[in-house]
């Protein structure tokens, strides 16, 4: 054995430590405390010394998080200390049930208030960590909560779960439980690339973590976004315990487990309640999925003394939140017709409710989505809203296909002007080609232009805009302005003073600002910002007109294929003839100052996080575009400045790893108010 340099041993350990602190800081804290560049030298160079002499290398080495060989089978665990079920309430009077029978058996009278220790229901799966003498031993499924399976390879790989405990008063053994789970941007972005790869994507994020911890070759568990929250322990032997669940998750978050942010204790019912409202208002919010809030008598006697029947304790109960996934019927398939004329197909749907309200349609996308589904008409399917998100069809159950299943059918002709339906090479989108031939491209294209963040006409609704194209009033944007009040009285449900208003609307809507009017045209593609950007490097709208692709391609942010939909819609000769008309009756606005100290963000790259709590977002980012800036949604290398608010999460802790400068709202209004 080669004798090791008394220093590389000293260098060797303190890599150690340090990088497991700062991976302590960054996956457990959320608060980064060095570069990635600078984490990623300091793995080389511990990496380096274990190649040299492999036998410094130890189980608690953070090298050792990538995976090793893979499993022929896992092997069994037995639980010392059996991992209990939650028992479920699904109202309120089953939780005043649960308070009364608590106090019934600790003799508490009914003035006397319990308190509870409150936390969010992490849907993942759970776990236990064994700890012996601060360092991780073995890691098991709960399994049926006697017998697990034994997942230590893949444990070691989560950032955020310790290989060796800090800090002071380490148990002799400890058994940590906890959820492991995959928090939703990880989710989406797995799916993205199992979708890229033609892979199958996982259903939800608690399948994914679960599936995700079933892996035999542990390499491919640590390319998964899993995380774990400590919820309780199980052997506790030498050492310190506390006396309640509240101080016990204080001593494990000090041990450097992850906690959830979210914990709270209370006092009675009333307030098991209000956390109950508060945690169903900020569920959407939250980075991973909960199915409900646990609530545990906090006092460790008070746990003892009340015990548990069957596999459930006495002391704890599981509040549910209302389902997100329902089984429902797949009715019928329905396509509709888009502004670019994007054929999309919408699934009607039994009714059922699902996340808290009754939903009857679903999105299905595309076709693609359609053939990965693999879907038919009649099938049971599984729908999950979550949040304001439309709803989603997530999975066909297969062994529930009624004889007869209908295959769905995508439209070779559309169904509103039947013109061609056409699939671009490497697009998932299918598009009609009628183009403003097609009723129902005429409808949304003016929907669009008289919506609030273009051409913002107060009172011009989807319904009626749908009423003037059916009545022959308007056949384009520009038909607006002819608009005259015997027309609109003769309409249907269409009353003198409302007539009178919407003519009114459309009069004040002609004051507008040049980005405001080059997003209302509805060009491919040209979103707000990308009007924003074309406003302020041309100025005036005949220079967007004349602007050729080479001229658009030099502008930040303007790729090959929107420069292409811009050129094209002003070569198309039945738009330009509709702007002139516009610009006829009189719509209006300022062209822009093209000299550098009006526009002195130019060519920075801004990004806005967190809640913002004296401007509005979109305020924020208004006034940063009119003074030139772009405005991402995400952070990189070329982000030049970061405005973060109360929330702020990944993007705040990107930009401090990227070490770009962060700003407070007030210092960015201060800021502004200097310009
Ligand atoms: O977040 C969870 N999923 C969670 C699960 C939690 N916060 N606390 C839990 N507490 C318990 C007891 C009270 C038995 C210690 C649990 C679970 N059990 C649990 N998870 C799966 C089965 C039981």
């Amino acid at each position: 054995m080669p004798i090791i340099p008394e220093e590389t041993v000293q260098r060797y350990q303190r890599l150690k430590d340090d990088l497991n602190q700062h991976n302590h800081a960054y996956y457990v804290l959320d608060d980064p405390s060095i570069p990635d560049s600078e984490y990623d030298r300091l793995m080389r160079e511990l990496q380096a010394i274990e190649q040299d002499f492999p036998s410094l290398l130890t189980p608690d080495s953070p090298s050792q998080r990538v995976g090793g060989v893979a499993l022929d089978s896992f092997s069994q665990v037995v639980h010392t200390v059996p991992m209990l079920s939650l028992d479920n309430a699904f109202s309120d009077t089953e939780m005043v049930d649960f308070d009364r029978r608590i106090k019934d058996r600790i003799n508490l009278d009914s003035s006397q208030q319990m308190i509870y220790a409150c936390e969010p229901k992490l849907d993942g799966a759970a776990v236990s960590v064994l700890y012996k003498a601060g360092l991780l031993e073995r890691a098991a499924t709960r399994g049926d909560g006697s017998v697990g399976e034994d997942i230590t390879a893949n444990v070691r790989t989560i950032k955020s779960i310790p290989l060796r405990l800090q800090g002071e008063n380490i148990p002799d053994i400890l058994e940590v439980r906890g959820e492991i789970y995959m928090p939703k941007d990880g989710f989406n972005r797995l799916n993205q690339k199992a979708k890229q790869a033609g892979e199958k994507a996982f259903v939800n994020p608690r399948n994914a973590a679960a599936g995700s911890l079933r892996q035999l070759d542990s390499k491919i568990t640590a390319t998964r976004p899993l995380e774990m929250c400590a919820y309780s322990v199980g052997q506790f032997e030498g050492g310190d315990k506390p006396n309640s669940h509240f101080q016990m998750l204080q001593m494990l978050g000090q041990l450097g487990f992850k906690i959830n942010q979210h914990i709270k204790q209370v006092e009675g019912i009333d307030d098991c309640e209000d956390y109950y409202q508060h945690l169903a208002s900020i569920r959407d919010q939250l980075d991973y999925d909960i199915d409900g809030i646990v609530y545990k008598v906090n006092d460790f006697r008070l746990q003892e003394r009340l015990g548990f029947v069957a596999k459930a304790p006495r002391w704890a109960i599981a509040r549910k939140f209302p389902a997100q996934e329902e089984m429902t019927r797949l009715l019928d398939v329905e396509f509709q017709v888009g502004r670019t004329g994007a054929v999309t197909p919408v699934a009607r749907l039994e009714p059922v409710f699902v996340g808290g309200v009754t939903v009857g349609n679903a999105t299905l996308h595309n076709a693609d989505e359609i053939n990965r589904l693999g879907v038919c008409i009649g099938d049971t399917v599984i729908v999950r809203r979550a949040g304001d998100v439309i709803p989603q069809i997530v999975k066909a159950v297969l062994d529930k296909r009624p004889e007869g299943a209908q295959p769905i059918i995508f439209p070779e002709r559309c169904p509103v002007c039947q013109s061609a339906v056409k699939r671009a090479e490497g697009e998932a989108v299918a598009r009609c080609t009628g183009g403003l031939f097609c009723g129902a491209q005429t409808k949304e294209a003016i929907k669009h232009y008289a919506s609030r963040k273009a051409m913002d006409i107060d009172g011009l609704g989807d319904k009626l805009v749908d009423a003037l194209v059916d009545n022959d009033l308007i056949y384009s944007v520009a038909d607006l302005y002819d608009l005259n009040l015997e027309g609109l009285v003769n309409l249907e449900r269409m009353a003198q003073k409302s007539a009178e208003n919407l003519l009114q609307s459309i009069e004040v809507s002609k004051q507008t600002t040049l980005p405001k009017f080059l997003y209302s045209l509805g060009i491919r593609e040209v979103g707000e910002a990308t009007a924003q950007t074309l406003a302020n490097n041309f100025g005036t709208l005949d220079a967007v007109i004349a602007a050729s692709i080479d001229q658009l391609l030099e502008i930040d942010d303007v790729g090959p294929i929107v420069a292409r939909h811009i050129v094209d819609f002003f070569n198309n000769p039945d738009n330009l003839p509709i702007v002139e008309a516009i610009v006829a009756a009189g719509v209006q606005w300022k062209d822009i100052d093209q000299s550098a100290d009006s526009l002195p963000l130019k060519g920075q790259t801004w990004v806005l996080t967190g809640t913002m709590e004296t401007m509005s977002r979109a305020e924020a980012k208004d006034r940063l575009q009119e003074f030139g800036a772009k405005v991402a949604g995400s952070v990189s290398a070329k982000t030049h400045a970061v405005v973060a608010g109360p929330g702020a999460g990944s993007k705040l802790k990107k930009a401090q790893a990227l070490e770009i400068q962060v700003l407070s709202e007030q210092s960015l209004i201060e800021f502004l108010a200097t310009l």
